[in-house]
């Protein structure tokens, strides 16, 4: 008696847009009768990529600069806007491969409520940089967790700009813009495809010196896995797309599974 093939395991970082994408991994498999299971929310970049090479999930969404910054500590400035090929050469050894680019890049980026950032005359990061003896010795900052101590999180960040203030407490990503609207932090670190980032008034600074790398959402995984039926979502988010999904859930608290149909069955019907 053949055995049935164990379900696939997909797994997800613990942010909306995470979810949502482990979810449409797992619905698009499942859609082709592949079995698999969503295993959601296991933790941060670290956590996923150790759960990866010990077999303990198959897949997971993730990002370029943070496969190249973060999973294999590469900093040069080249190297992250290196193409899937290079990445992958590097990735092997590891026996893990990145594929199905699905169509947007999602960015660390930092922002600030958008009357201060008016009323100091702060538009980018060296501004920032420069006006911090104008700023209030109580200026705080509520960076989430996984930037304080990343590769190319805060720390680099930093000294890259020469940015004086102490990163202080991390706070969970997902509190992040009701920290900044009440008052209690001045400047957080935004992800670019957040859909809070359109409905409030927040200045997202730019990234003037370049720092930051380009997170383009890809699919990484265990080298043994057929990506071929997953390819049918490569290209299919852009940007704004991934937005919309991401305020569904975020904005209108509708649950990750029936985001990510809804989203399937129009694109399914769709040339
Ligand atoms: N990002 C930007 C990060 C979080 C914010 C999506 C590239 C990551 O999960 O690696």
């Amino acid at each position: 008696l053949a055995q049935a093939a164990p379900a696939l395991q997909v797994g997800s970082k613990r942010f909306t847009e995470s979810y949502l994408l482990g979810e449409l991994v797992t619905q698009t498999l499942a859609g082709q009768g592949i079995a698999a299971e969503h295993r959601q929310g296991l933790g941060n970049t670290a956590i996923l990529a150790a759960a990866l090479r010990q077999g303990q999930i198959d897949v997971y969404p993730e990002y370029t600069g943070t496969i190249v910054r973060e999973l294999l500590h590469r900093e040069s400035p080249a190297d992250a806007q290196a193409p899937l090929e290079r990445i992958n050469a590097w990735l092997a050894p590891l026996g893990l491969k990145a594929g199905v680019p699905l169509g947007f890049n999602n960015s660390y980026a930092l922002a600030m409520r958008e009357a201060d950032a008016a009323r100091l005359g702060i538009a980018t990061i060296s501004e920032l940089a420069a006006r911090a003896p104008a700023l209030e010795p109580g200026f705080k900052l509520g960076l989430s967790h996984e930037f304080i101590a990343r590769a190319d999180g805060w720390p680099a960040l930093q000294r890259a700009y020469g940015l004086p203030q102490k990163a202080g407490a991390g706070l969970d990503h997902g509190l992040a813009y009701q920290a900044l609207a009440s008052g209690e932090v001045d400047l957080i670190d935004v992800y670019t495809t957040d859909a809070q980032l359109a409905r409030q008034p927040v200045r997202v600074l730019r990234d003037d010196r370049g720092f930051f790398p380009r997170y383009d959402a890809v699919l990484l995984m265990r080298e043994g896995v057929d990506e071929r039926p997953l390819q049918r979502l490569a290209g299919r988010l852009p940007e704004a797309a991934m937005i919309r999904l991401n305020a569904a859930a975020e904005l209108e608290g509708r649950p990750f599974a029936e985001v990510a149909r809804g989203f399937l069955q129009q694109a399914a019907s769709a040339p």
